[in-house]
């Protein structure tokens, strides 16, 4: 049996993995012990399923095939595999960009009670931005039907490029427009990716890679920049906020709804139903002091940034977070929800429950969200957890830890606020050296890397040299735990960040959302180099993925990269079967778009490449 500290560097992690391994359950690192050796043909991108002459794999070493049924050799192979991870991780973001968009429609038609414009100033901001006169709308529901019918739009064909290009720095602009690589339509470039990789299409590996810049863009500039714009207009913007993270956060004395997944309709709605005073009186009944909320992976940054929902763990601990014996439901929605879940949930008395129309997970029971019922659904979903509260085994349940406090809720517009609504105290700082540079640390969890040790190691170099750090999805959890999201962390950060830090009383890890909203970090990127009139590649930033594992990272990544921004991944992509193709993505790049990818798993070694290219940064622009 594995010993779990080789498994998680985390407390909570560690106790809960000894407690499952005694009870005999299952967990995903043993699956993923039970998978190895992996493949080495698909490790390195070189085999193909695209056809059934098919499927065909290139030896790697030279002696066997080194070309499909069809031809393709090991560069088209690995093109076309990486450009299709690229395709759905930009279809996952947009997918969800869209239903936001199709609630917000619904919410201008009065066909959605219970949701409501929660921020009417951005949604104004919003419409300005698009275009839209506000005058030509009678009232603030018709101008939100405006604003969903327009971004709708950038899903088609019917336009040059998505919306947002406009926020892009005029000289990325140019470079993009010279590459041709302009997002045009989110729904057209995933499906030309789709097209172009079928068999017979595109066999350039290198004009298959720059549409899959174009099909990332469309994701980071389109999709997921709808998806964050739309929920800051449905649920508010977020406002730095305290609250808690870890196992810990689960109550003893209290129903405890567990929400997982990516998409704020449904979380929102929960957590508005749990507030009901007759719901809470029920739960008083049952035996129970109150309903407590907790959030998981991305759905859970949500509605910690909005609300300060404390957080129970990311994406390695959804199955620990069942082991606790003291969830009566958990509630799901889509993205990175294990299939495994149920199955395991069965070992207790928690109710599993499915929301989406498109996810469906063995035994769970699904309960599908739709706009007109979804606060009726909402309230009856809350009412059986908490009547699900007497099922409790008492001697089952095992909460191992005190939770660790954070904050949480830095959007844009509170970052401002903080800096009393101008860039220029960030800007002074990186100009006089206090802050070096940032860095986005992001992304998810994955049992090839010891479980927040590459989050955590990443970060806590980068911020005791100065560098400030911006978080989002399972990153944020880890560095929350490791207790880097409090105003004490400064001590853990260089002399210069740290009095940054205690001047404006915020902490040296900034957490700024969801997965998809990274973009966040685009648009405060975008803002900086428009202030100084150099483009986004010019900045002493850079982002990192140590623990990545979804064809979703793959998108971010990659419009990262396309946007000028350096970034690190510390698992290695499947591409490593193609040399032209590691070449131009972790050099030929730069001279291409202004950026490149590095590899590194050590995230010590991550953290002197960053560092590195920091200062490089900084030297180009004239600043010691
Ligand atoms: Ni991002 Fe969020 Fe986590 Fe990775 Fe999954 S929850 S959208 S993909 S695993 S960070
Ligand atoms: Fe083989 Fe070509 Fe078909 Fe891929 S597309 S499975 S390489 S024949």
């Amino acid at each position: 049996l594995k010993e779990p500290a080789s498994r998680t560097i985390t407390e909570d992690g560690r106790l809960m993995l000894a407690r499952m391994a005694k009870e005999g359950i299952e967990t995903a690192w043993d699956r993923y012990e039970a998978q190895l050796p992996h493949c080495g043909f698909c490790e390195l991108g070189l085999s193909c399923r695209n056809c059934v002459m098919g499927p065909c794999r290139i030896d790697p070493f030279g002696e066997g095939a080194q070309k499909g049924v069809c031809g393709a050799d090991a560069d088209i192979i690995v093109a076309r595999n990486l450009c299709r991870m690229i395709a759905a991780g930009a279809a996952s973001h947009s997918d969800h960009g869209r239903d936001l968009l199709e609630i917000l429609k619904a919410v201008s038609e009065g066909k959605a009670p219970g949701y409501t414009i929660r921020d009417e100033a951005k949604l104004r901001r919003l419409a300005a931005e698009l275009g839209i006169n506000a005058d030509d709308h009678g009232d603030l529901l018709s101008l939100a039907g405006a604003v969903a019918e327009r971004l709708e739009e950038d899903f088609g064909t019917r336009k040059k490029a998505v919306s947002f290009v406009k926020r892009v720095p005029e000289k990325r602009l140019a470079l993009w427009q010279k590459l041709n690589i302009v997002p045009r339509g989110i729904d057209r470039e995933v499906v030309e990716m789709m097209h172009r990789t079928h068999m017979g299409v595109d066999n350039d590996w290198k004009s298959l890679l720059l549409h899959g810049l174009r099909t990332a863009l469309a994701d980071g500039w389109g999709g997921s920049m709808i998806a964050t714009e739309i929920s800051d207009v449905l649920f508010g913007v977020p406002k730095p906020v305290e609250s808690s993270v870890n196992l810990g956060v689960l109550k003893k004395d209290q129903v405890n709804i567990v929400l997982h997944g990516h998409n704020p309709l449904v979380s929102e709605m929960i957590a508005q139903a749990s507030q009901d005073e007759s719901l809470l009186e029920l739960a008083r009944k049952k035996g129970a002091s109150g309903i407590n909320l907790a959030g998981l992976c991305c759905t859970g940054n949500e509605i910690l940034m909005r609300r300060g929902i404390p957080m129970a763990g990311n994406h390695l601990m959804t199955e620990l977070v069942l082991a606790t014996g003291a969830v009566e439901m958990m509630i799901v929605d889509y993205q990175c929800i294990m299939p495994a879940l149920g199955d395991l949930a069965r070992c207790y008395h928690t109710r599993m429950i499915s929301t989406s129309e498109k996810a469906r997970f063995p035994h769970m029971e699904h309960r599908e969200f739709h706009p007109e019922g979804a606060r009726e659904l909402a309230y009856q979903l809350v009412k059986e957890a908490v009547e699900n509260f007497p099922n409790r085994i008492a001697e089952r349940v095992y909460i191992p830890v005190e939770p660790v406090k954070i904050i949480s809720g830095f959007s844009v517009e509170a970052l401002l606020e903080a800096m009393g609504n101008s860039l220029d105290p960030l800007l002074d700082a990186v100009k006089n050296g206090l802050i070096k540079g940032a860095v986005g640390v992001v992304g998810c969890n994955n049992p090839r890397i010891r479980h927040d040790f590459g989050h955590v190691t990443l970060t806590g170099r980068l911020i005791a040299n100065d560098i400030l750090v911006v978080d989002t999805g399972c990153a944020a959890v880890a560095h929350g735990k490791a207790g880097l999201k409090q105003l004490k962390a400064a001590e853990k950060a260089g002399p210069g960040l740290r009095k940054v830090c205690e001047t404006l009383s915020i902490p040296p890890v900034l957490h700024v959302g969801s997965c998809v909203d990274n973009i966040r970090i685009l648009v405060l990127a975008a803002a900086l180099a428009n202030s100084l009139g150099v483009d986004i590649s010019d900045l002493p930033i850079a982002a990192a993925a140590p623990e990545w594992y979804s064809e979703k990272a793959v998108a971010i990544a990659c419009y990262a990269v396309a946007s000028g921004i350096y970034t690190v991944l510390g698992v290695t992509p499947p591409i490593m079967g193609s040399r032209n193709i590691v070449g131009l993505l972790t050099s030929g790049l730069k001279e291409v778009v202004g950026a490149t990818f590095a590899v590194e798993s050590d995230p010590e070694r991550a953290a002197d490449l960053i560092i590195a290219h920091v200062n490089s940064k900084r030297k180009a622009l004239g600043l010691s």
